[in-house]
């Protein structure tokens, strides 16, 4: 299928191409299996300026668009999503700051995630409050020039790695969704702290922490926009970064129907290939058709943020929910294709069917991003 991409997009492909295979594959599978955190691959991402593309020109990135940096994760993913989400974790920790942050606060901030000197967290979810972001119990107490934070994140991406945390915490419990403020909370601040890292299903290079705040002094400069818009900004900031997991996902999918065609020509049964039989045949040809068709999606509607549009809370939840439902598939197919051998850890199709599954939960469960799609839907009639 041809997408036209521009010469910019197709060195970004090929260079996030190289770092995978080069860099990324030898280390997946010991990464996997010991939960390491990519320092030595961010590094090399940093050197090849993967980091930029997440930004536009004037905090030193190469522009920002989503559809570059879409077709970045598409191939990091293909390889390893877990490594690849050090990179798009810092996405969603940064997009509050770009979407809402003061000139000062961007000035300040985004010019080191550019150059990738520094990784970004997202702070949203807790115990009780996940699905319903609205319900989130950490507390800002605001004390003359600062904000006292007090209270536990759960599940954060990049936890205890990242050096800068934008943060959602209630400002005026009394008010629901209208009473949360988003903060800028940097590493090292004092009272602030981290707990377990997680041991997960999937995506292991990827590092899960609990954020501890205990009486964190944060300044009121490190107010995101103003109190109040907390909620709002956690929203929009999920509608831009949603494509991001889109394409995730896509990478997975596209990963492991990879192997399973490769698998299908050397696979001798029968005394044939087995990518001889039909039902073999037709497995591969929906899973190749369902991964186009993903690909359309999550490429329409980052050309349709980049085109300016206001509004596109649906589009994002929409290529978001289909493009992870489409990498469970596949990947569970593809395990379906190498059989036993499939299901064994010398192959990699197990890792990307255990990978898959986050995308169909994090950044909004699927029944969350329907129930988004569904009610913007209703709206245009
Ligand atoms: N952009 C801007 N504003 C938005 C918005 C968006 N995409 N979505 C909602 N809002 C605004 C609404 O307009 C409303 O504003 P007012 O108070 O001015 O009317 C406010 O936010 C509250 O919206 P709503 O009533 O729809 O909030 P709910 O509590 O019902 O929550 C869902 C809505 C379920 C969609 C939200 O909680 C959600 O996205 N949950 C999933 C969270 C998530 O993705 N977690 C993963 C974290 S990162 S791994």
């Amino acid at each position: 299928m041809e997408y036209f991409l521009t010469e910019e997009q197709k060195e970004i492909k090929n260079i996030a191409r190289q770092v995978a295979e080069e860099k990324m594959k030898p280390l997946r599978e010991e990464y996997d299996e010991n939960a390491t955190f990519p320092w030595e691959v961010v590094k090399t991402m940093a050197q090849t300026d993967l980091f930029r593309v997440l930004l536009p020109e004037e905090y030193e990135g190469f522009g920002g668009k989503v559809m570059d940096m879409v077709v970045m994760m598409e191939e990091l993913s293909r390889v390893d999503s877990g490594i690849a989400l050090a990179l798009g974790g810092t996405g969603l920790g940064m997009y509050p700051i770009l979407l809402n942050g003061s000139k000062e606060q961007k000035e300040k901030y985004l010019p080191p995630i550019a150059a990738g000197e520094k990784l970004a967290a997202f702070a949203l979810t807790e115990a009780d409050a996940g699905s319903d972001a609205g319900g989130i119990k950490t507390t800002a107490e605001k004390q003359g020039d600062y904000y006292v934070l007090n209270g536990t994140k759960q599940w954060i991406t990049n936890g205890g790695e990242a050096d800068i945390y934008t943060v959602f915490a209630l400002t005026a419990p009394s008010k629901g969704t209208r009473g949360a403020s988003a903060f800028i909370v940097e590493k090292g601040t004092e009272g602030f702290d981290f707990g377990k890292k997680e041991n997960k299903m999937g995506i292991r290079a990827s590092t899960t922490r609990e954020l501890i705040f205990d009486n964190v002094k944060v300044p009121v400069q490190n107010v995101l926009g103003r109190e109040g818009m907390g909620f709002m900004i956690a929203m929009k900031t999920l509608d831009k970064s949603r494509p991001m997991v889109a394409s995730q996902a896509l990478g997975i999918a596209q990963g492991a129907l990879d192997e399973a065609a490769k698998y299908s020509k050397e696979r001798h049964q029968f005394d044939k290939p087995i990518s001889a039989f039909q039902s073999v045949q037709n497995m591969l040809a929906d899973m190749s058709m369902k991964i186009e068709a993903a690909r359309s999606l999550v490429y329409a509607t980052a050309k349709t943020i980049d085109s300016g549009v206001r509004k596109y809370s649906k589009e994002s939840a929409m290529c978001k929910c289909y493009a992870s439902d489409v990498a469970m598939e596949i990947t569970t197919d593809a395990v379906q294709v190498l059989g036993g051998y499939g299901y064994m850890k010398e192959y990699p199709v197990e890792k990307m069917m255990r990978d898959a599954k986050i995308t169909q939960i994090y950044e909004g469960t699927n029944q969350i991003q329907r129930l988004v799609i569904a009610s913007n839907l209703l709206k245009e009639y």
